[in-house]
């Protein structure tokens, strides 16, 4: 689960799943080695279903925000509505589903009808790795979501690029003009946080703020300490490394 910070308050807002597999030896294994397999395996129905219980069942825990990534073939797939009908339906907290920008713009009249019915179960939609692949400013009067997360490698590149930099506040100023959240993906050093705060940015999400972290760590967070997941008072990074 890795945290996501609210600019304004300074508070995490949420957590992104993100699953890894860890074999009996303790090596971990990223999506990128299996989930081209497991996407074309018997195993996939199995796993979504396991993987959108569990979010359903951090959310009522934790009661807070919790993002999950959902490929192309399952958002096709007609079942999935049901799955999340069964398991992510009017949550005490709404659960995000992230896809990405691709996804939305190949396919945008089916696109938006899953859309409409995912948010009619009060269940908010995310645009991943957004600006990537597609001419995405004529596309974004088409997209119908709540927060639009801007891709990694725009952070990157707006430092020392002015054109970067003026994309990234052009995507911000109009995600706002049309009703939607930003949220900064891959945020590494304190410079890329300022610039993008100067820019009006609501979320915040990556390393300089704090790495993906085990279930375990997240109830140790949630224990009591809650208020102290912010970047104001102490860079969440810093405590994890005095507390844990
Ligand atoms: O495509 P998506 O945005 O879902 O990818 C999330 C991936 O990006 C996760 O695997 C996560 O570990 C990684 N990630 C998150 N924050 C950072 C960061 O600050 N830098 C880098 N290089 N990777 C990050
Ligand atoms: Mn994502």
């Amino acid at each position: 689960y890795q945290p996501y910070f609210e600019v304004k308050s300074g508070k995490v807002a949420g957590f992104e799943s993100l699953v890894r597999i860890r074999d009996i030896n303790a090596h971990i294994y990223y999506p990128k080695d299996f989930i081209d397999f497991l996407e074309n395996s018997v195993y996939l129905k199995d796993f979504e279903e396991w993987a959108l219980k569990e979010i359903s069942e951090k959310i009522k825990k934790w009661q807070i925000p919790i993002s999950i990534n959902i490929s192309a073939k399952t958002f096709g797939n007609p079942l999935f509505l049901e799955e999340v009908e069964k398991y992510l339906k009017d949550l005490p907290v709404s659960p995000v589903i992230e896809i990405t920008e691709r996804l939305y713009i190949k396919n945008i009249k089916t696109t938006k009808k899953i859309v409409s019915n995912l948010r009619n179960m009060n269940v908010k939609i995310a645009i991943d790795d957004f600006g990537t692949g597609y001419s995405s400013l004529s596309s974004l009067k088409d997209i119908d979501a709540d927060i639009l997360k801007i891709d990694m490698s725009f952070i990157k590149a707006m430092v020392n690029d002015k054109k970067s930099r003026a994309l990234v506040k052009t995507i911000i100023s109009l995600a706002q003009a049309l009703g939607m959240k930003t949220l900064a993906e891959g945020v590494e050093t304190q410079q890329q946080k300022d610039i993008l705060v100067d820019m009006g940015v609501d979320y915040l999400q990556g390393f300089l703020l704090s790495k993906p972290l085990p279930e375990e760590d997240i109830e140790k967070l949630i224990g009591g300490t809650y208020d102290r997941l912010s970047f104001d008072c102490s860079s969440f990074s810093s405590w994890k490394r005095n507390k844990v």
